[in-house]
């Protein structure tokens, strides 16, 4: 039987520098992102809240619904110096009445890719690998900067901002759910995280 959970090394967050500068970064995003939705809750704009978060950055690619499971606000995050690893971002939903485990993602024109997951021990941001992620029944896992991401490795120049590549996750029976994946720049705000950061950290803990 396979070992899962941490796997026994961590690297400090400065080996993963867009994650330092956006754990900075969310409190502004939030606030971005919570005055549109304020106003649209004022009545303004009854229906109108995708189109509002599209005024304010890139709009994410439609969710995916296969096998029982929703792959949702896909997103490749470029490094801010090129050759460094990048990282995506997405939301998978379980809709299914079984637990499933989800065993690796992968991108398209990404050598390699790695669940990683952000942690704070004695104070200091660090990052560990996630093992594969338990999802129980009718469960949202967020892949969101603060929290899991997947770390990705040897990208390749088909990879540009304001682009898309296929994003798949694979699940520990092997079914695989794939979805096209918005590529942002280092500097480009995530779309539609309205619900990122601390709600999924509670998915953190894995009682191996
Ligand atoms: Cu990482």
């Amino acid at each position: 039987m396979e070992q899962v959970g941490h796997a026994p090394y961590l690297m400090p967050i400065n080996n993963c520098p867009w994650e330092r500068r956006l754990s900075m970064r969310k409190l502004t995003l939030i606030t971005a992102i919570a005055l549109p939705l304020a106003l649209a809750a004022c009545g303004e704009k009854p229906a109108g809240e995708n189109e509002t978060a599209a005024e304010t950055g890139p709009v994410a690619p439609a969710p995916v619904e296969e096998l029982g499971m929703v792959l949702s606000d896909a997103v490749v995050r470029l490094p801010a110096v090129p050759g460094r690893p990048g990282a995506a971002y997405f939301t998978l939903q379980s809709k299914r009445d079984t637990p499933i485990r989800i065993a690796s993602a992968s991108v398209m024109g990404a050598g390699e890719a790695e669940l990683h997951e952000s942690i704070v021990e004695d104070g200091v941001a660090m990052m560990a690998s996630a093992g594969s992620i338990l999802m129980e029944p009718m469960e949202t896992v967020a892949f969101a900067p603060g929290g899991f991401h997947v770390m990705l490795f040897d990208l390749d120049a088909t990879l540009v901002a304001g682009g898309t590549t296929d994003l798949t996750v694979t699940l520990d029976n092997g079914d695989k759910i794939s979805a096209t994946a918005l590529v942002i720049g280092p500097a480009d705000d995530l779309p539609g995280q309205d619900d990122v950061g601390a709600m999924s950290m509670d998915h953190g803990e894995m009682a191996h």
